[in-house]
């Protein structure tokens, strides 16, 4: 089995609602074992401000599949949850990014691991740290020394976390 995090994103049609709802569908998925996930965050917008504040969340699974099968079960739990994006950048209702395999490293048309931008967001690297601080990332920097070194520059407020 290989453990994958994934980044959760949301900011359309109640986004506290739809991470809920991915995680329940990632639980229950035939091919992915839910071993964890993060506190949900409310985040500002990363781009146009004129958006929505977004609902920000990590998850840890399992699985055999592999990156580019896992990436087609993603993308059917988002178009599942009827995915709307409007323009880039901006708003959209469910958005699951692969952003670690392992420590693998994938550059094909699709799909780029480990996520180019993770690193640069706290609306990532916090969530992420809650699961798992003391993970190092490739560029031989940990989890939570890129939460500490963002922390300033932006600010997430915990929302809660369900029961899934
Ligand atoms: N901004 C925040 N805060 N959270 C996101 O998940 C997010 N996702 C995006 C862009 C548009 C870059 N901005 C975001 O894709």
């Amino acid at each position: 089995m290989i453990r994958c995090y994934l980044g959760l994103g949301a900011n359309l049609n109640e986004p506290y609602q739809q991470l809920q709802t991915c995680l329940e569908t990632l639980k229950q998925h035939p091919d992915i074992t839910l071993t964890g996930y993060s506190s949900f965050y409310r985040s500002k917008p990363v781009g146009p401000q004129d958006q929505p504040d977004y609902v920000n969340a990590v998850a840890c699974i399992e699985t055999d599949l592999q990156p580019l099968d896992l990436l087609d079960a993603l993308q059917a739990i988002e178009n599942g949850q009827g995915r709307v994006r409007l323009r880039r950048w901006g708003e959209r209702t469910l958005d699951i990014d692969i952003l670690l395999v392992e420590d693998q490293r994938i550059d094909s048309e699709r799909l780029t691991v480990p996520h180019v931008e993770m690193t640069n967001r706290l609306f990532v690297m916090l969530p992420l740290a809650e699961l798992a601080p003391a993970l190092m990332l490739a560029d031989g920097n940990r989890v939570q020394q890129h939460a500490e070194r963002l922390a300033d520059q932006d600010e997430l407020v915990i929302m809660g976390r369900p029961d899934i």
